[in-house]
């Protein structure tokens, strides 16, 4: 692993640093309270190529490495963790899955417009009954000749009523477990295809998470990726690179909320002086930033051996599970440096602290995440 950023890299960070603070900082505060999508900053996003940052330059991508990915989601989380979600599944589910497994002819009609941003891409595997155990997929592809038909609910679909493709993973064989599942890419728009409404969630409120329903919807058999049987390892396979933009978009919170604990704890004065001379105080800054550079060697760690092609999934997991920890952490921290400034609107940090505690949910919970660890080591991998 290498501790000086390249060029490339360092760009990327700016890039996403300047675009962050000028174009997202000014409306984030007012999405989400409406809940509103960033419509138009997803669109610049998608022109200055953070949205298929990773996909090669021939399918109209970026290019770039893991690490500038992980460097340029914490850039955006910091400033906004609801656009940093879109960015990731965009990036590191839609984007990547399509790509490694996607056919020629897939990549061409599907990848290209969404690594360009023209086009919004959704991920579909929580149900109402397969969460943490994600192999009970009771949504079906029945196969009907040159189609598949498939019926079922999807939930917590992040992009759901704003994607313009649905990556959807469902059972082709149910005798075969979890080696019966299989991915399919549906187009919004046909027949028997439907989203609910907008979840009104406790934090990330200006991105767009909603359920899906699937009834007698017939998609060609051309829009299965990998082959059929390799759902479940597929979902496996994209959820350790997702879990890297997580743990990138929980520093970002974590990042923001120390920050925020600085500026405050050297503007506010009690006892005659700044806060910041308390040694209360700078105990809570220096554990926050402690933290905040240990989560991210552990998250640039995972991106390097994502980069250098050797597994990664035990390190992902790492990095998602601590970075979203100490997000919360962090968040919960510069609340109390604020004292009661900390629990209004008016200081960002009471956002931070909505938007941290998904990271440890969703892309799987802190949990399955000991579980991947702890299988691994006991594996001695
Ligand atoms: N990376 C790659 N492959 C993995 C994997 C990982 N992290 N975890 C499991 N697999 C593979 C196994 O190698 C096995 O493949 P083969 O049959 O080809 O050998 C297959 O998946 C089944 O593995 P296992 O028997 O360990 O599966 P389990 O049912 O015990 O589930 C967990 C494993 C719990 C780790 C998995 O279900 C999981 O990650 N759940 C969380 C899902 C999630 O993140 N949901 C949130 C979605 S938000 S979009």
């Amino acid at each position: 692993m290498n501790f000086n950023f390249t060029e490339e890299q360092l760009m990327s960070q700016e890039s996403a640093r300047d675009f962050a603070q000028n174009e997202i900082a000014p409306s984030a505060v007012e999405r989400d309270i409406k809940a509103e999508f960033p419509t138009e900053i997803v669109k610049k996003l998608g022109k200055l190529g953070f949205m298929g940052m990773m996909v090669s330059p021939e399918y109209g991508g970026a290019g770039m490495d893991t690490i500038s990915y992980v460097l340029a989601m914490i850039e955006i989380s910091k400033v906004d963790a609801s656009v940093g979600v879109i960015m990731s599944v965009n990036n590191s589910l839609v984007c990547w899955g399509l790509e490694e497994y996607g056919s020629e002819a897939l990549k061409q009609k599907y990848l290209i417009p969404l690594a360009k941003g023209e086009k919004l891409g959704a991920f579909a595997l929580s149900e109402p009954e397969a969460g943490s155990d994600a192999t009970q997929q009771h949504t079906t592809a029945d196969k009907d000749r040159d189609f598949f038909i498939i019926n079922g609910i999807k939930n917590w679909t992040t992009c759901g009523t704003t994607a313009d493709f649905y990556l959807v993973i469902a059972t082709t064989d149910k005798s075969k477990g979890y080696k019966g599942i299989s991915t399919l890419l549906v187009e919004k728009g046909i027949q028997g295809f439907a989203h609910g409404k907008k979840e009104d969630k406790l934090g990330i409120r200006s991105s767009d998470t909603c359920s899906l329903t699937f009834e007698n919807c017939k998609v060609p058999k051309e829009n299965l990726l990998w082959e059929e049987g390799k759902g479940f390892n597929f979902a496996m396979n994209t959820l350790n690179g997702g879990r890297i933009g997580i743990a990138a978009q929980a520093i970002g919170i974590a990042e923001a909320s120390f920050d925020a604990a600085v500026k405050y704890s050297k503007d506010r004065k009690a006892f005659g002086n700044p806060i910041s001379n308390l040694q209360a105080i700078q105990f809570k800054l220096s554990d926050m930033a402690v933290k905040v550079d240990c989560a991210k060697l552990l998250t640039l760690k995972a991106a390097a051996l994502k980069d250098a092609d050797k597994p990664y999934y035990k390190e992902a997991a790492m990095a998602k599970l601590y970075s979203s920890k100490i997000a919360v952490e962090c968040a919960l921290e510069a609340i109390q440096v604020h004292g009661g400034y900390g629990y209004v609107r008016e200081y960002l940090v009471e956002r931070y602290l909505r938007d941290a505690k998904i990271t440890e949910i969703y892309e799987g919970t802190s949990e399955i995440q000991k579980m991947v660890i702890a299988r691994a080591l006991l594996d001695g991998k």
